[in-house]
Parts: structure tokens; C-alpha cells; sequence
């Protein structure tokens, strides 16, 4: 009896190290573990046997099934360490990071010509305290022509020269109508840059668009004079063009007086590159301020004829087609 019982539990120590030697998951181990350890299990089930068994025989029998169990829940140690190793390492493996593989290609977009010009021309007007303000490109022909002294006769005014709708307002011809209406809203003193799109009735060929971008300026206090606008206009073009010769040429504007063409010198040739002049008494009247306290510089130029010059590029429309390999010269 005794000797039968001692035969199972080393039977049952052999069993369960093969079995346990051989669980290939943490699941199956546990499920290994229960049979022959939990409560219910095949070693407990051996040990309530022990109750028939002689005060003699006891001790002895006691002494071995401890071995047994040792044995057993050593052998589950050892291959939960291995199985959990095992995991760690397949899962280590599976999230490797292959840091020789080539990276993922991001298209790099780049800010277009025109866009550059307009970023640079607010950024140094806005750092000597001017604001920017934007308008709408319908206007009416108070705010585009009649407010900036422009008579009914005047040419620009012509079915020719200007974009007309049908119910009688027009595309804007230059960014002063914004201007006009900064004007109207505020009181002087007035620092004030205006960008936009403008429209004329140009034919269309390498220099000219119907549609283009215009830059103006506008100050307005008390004792601004021609020396004022000149010494703005240098100290901007400069910072575009870098440190060339420019001159200020008599002109004409309806909304200036006197008005003046500024020359740019570009690889020994003199270029027009922006219109200026005192803004004349009359437009101040036309939105209530008094000539005889202020008087104010105007500028304005177009954008694409900047990039022409800047860029040296010899037709318009590149800066229109969205070309790639143009673009991506810049
Ligand atoms: C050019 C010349 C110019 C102005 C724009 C202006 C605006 C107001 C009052 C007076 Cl509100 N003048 N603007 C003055 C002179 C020239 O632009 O060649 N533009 C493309």
C-alpha cells in the first residue's frame, strides 16, 4: 500500500516535469499547474490517501510528496521563465525598428514668388508702424475714381481701360479705393498698407495681365512732405533689391500732386518700378480732412513687375501657370 502510493507520487513527479517541460504557453503552464497543485488537484488527491495510511508510515510519505511538490512547482518556475522570456523576445523581434530603411517622401511645398514679395513688403511697412487693411475687389466708381480726384473724362475711367458689371459697379483698378475707406473710418494719424488683386482692361501679353497684384501705401499727419516719402520709399526698395541706385522722376496722378515714377538701377539699365506723390489736397477733402492741417505720401506698385525684375523673369504668365519646374526655382 504504502510502497503503491510512494510508486504514484514519483510517477506523478515524472508525468508532471514532462508535461510541464513541454507546455508551450503561459495558458497551457497554468492549466499544468491546477492539475497537479490546485486544490483539486492529482497531488492533493494523493495526500488525503495519506489518512488511511500508519502513524509510521506518515512522516516518511509526508517527507517524499513535499519533495514532489518542490520538484513540481520548480519545474514551473523554470518554464514560466522561459516561456515569458520567449514572449518578450518574439515581441521585442516584432517591433523592431529597421532604422536603414528609407524614409517616407513628404513633398516640400515653398511660398510662391508673388506671395514672397507681398510677405516681405507688409513685414517691413508693418515694422515701421504701418497696418494692413484689405477691401473687396467690386467697388463703386465713388470709391475707386471720384474719391481720388479722378474726373468723368479722365482715360482710366474709359469702357476701355476698366472692368464695368452689369448693375454699374466696377473691379477695382488699384487698391486706393481700400485706402479711401481706411480714411473715411479712422482720423489721422494714418499708417496704412493695402495689398490686393486689381483688375484693368490691358491686352494681355508677356508684361501685362487683366488681373494683378498691387501693393499701396498711405500716410497721413500733420508736416509729412516729399523728403518723408522718399526717405520710405529708399529705405523699402533697398530692402527688397539690396543697396542700388534709385531716382525719383517727374509724373503724373490724379490722386498726387506733384507725383513722381520711381527708377530702380538693375544691371545698368534704369527700371520703373513703382508710382508715389504727395496725395492731393483734393482727395484729403473727399474724406473730411483739412488740407490746410495735413498732408500725406502715397505709393503703389505691382507685384508681378517686382518679381519680373527681382527674378528676371520675362514673361507674366509663368507666375500664373502653377509650373512646377518654374515654381520651384524660387
Ligand atoms: C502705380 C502708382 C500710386 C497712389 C498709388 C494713392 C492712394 C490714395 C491717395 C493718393 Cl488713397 N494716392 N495711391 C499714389 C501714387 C501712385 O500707384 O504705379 N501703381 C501700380
Amino acid at each position: 500500500m504504502t510502497n503503491n502510493l510512494e510508486d504514484q507520487l514519483l510517477a506523478l513527479r515524472q508525468e508532471g516535469e514532462t508535461a510541464i517541460a513541454s507546455a508551450d504557453t503561459l495558458e497551457r503552464l497554468e492549466e499544468l499547474r491546477v492539475n497537479y497543485l490546485g486544490k483539486k488537484g492529482q497531488l492533493g488527491a494523493l495526500l488525503r490517501s495519506m489518512g488511511q495510511m500508519s502513524a509510521e508510515e506518515r512522516p516518511k510519505f509526508g517527507a517524499i510528496a513535499n519533495t514532489v511538490k518542490e520538484a513540481i512547482q520548480n519545474s514551473l518556475d523554470q518554464q514560466r521563465t522561459t516561456l515569458e522570456s520567449a514572449q518578450i523576445q518574439a515581441q521585442l523581434e516584432a517591433e523592431t525598428i529597421d532604422v536603414t530603411m528609407p524614409g517616407i517622401y513628404r513633398p516640400q511645398g515653398r511660398i510662391h514668388p508673388l506671395n514672397g514679395i507681398i510677405d516681405q513688403t507688409l513685414d517691413i511697412f508693418v515694422g515701421m508702424g504701418y497696418t494692413v487693411a484689405q477691401g473687396t475687389e467690386m467697388e463703386t466708381d465713388y470709391y475707386n475714381f471720384e474719391a481720388l480726384n479722378t474726373p468723368p473724362d479722365h482715360p482710366a475711367r474709359d469702357m476701355q481701360d476698366t472692368f464695368y458689371l452689369p448693375d454699374g459697379n466696377l473691379l477695382r483698378t488699384h487698391t486706393s479705393s481700400v485706402q479711401i475707406r481706411y480714411m473715411e473710418k479712422e482720423e489721422p494719424p494714418i499708417r496704412v498698407v493695402a495689398p490686393g488683386r486689381v483688375y484693368r482692361r490691358d491686352d494681355v501679353d508677356a508684361t501685362h495681365s487683366a488681373v494683378f497684384h498691387q501693393i499701396e501705401l498711405l500716410a497721413i499727419d500733420e508736416g509729412l512732405t516729399f523728403t518723408d516719402l522718399k526717405g520710405t520709399v529708399k529705405v523699402f526698395l533697398q530692402s527688397i533689391f539690396g543697396d542700388l541706385p534709385i531716382r525719383f522722376r517727374a509724373s503724373y496722378f490724379p490722386f498726387t500732386e506733384p507725383s513722381a515714377e520711381v527708377d530702380l538701377q538693375w544691371k545698368g539699365r534704369w527700371l520703373e518700378v513703382m508710382g508715389c506723390g504727395m496725395v492731393d489736397p483734393n482727395v484729403l477733402k473727399s474724406v473730411g480732412y483739412d488740407p490746410e492741417v495735413y498732408s500725406g505720401f502715397a505709393a503703389g506698385f505691382g507685384v508681378e513687375r517686382f518679381a519680373m525684375v527681382l527674378h528676371q523673369i520675362d514673361d507674366i504668365r509663368r507666375l500664373y501657370n502653377s509650373d512646377l519646374r518654374f515654381l520651384q526655382q524660387f
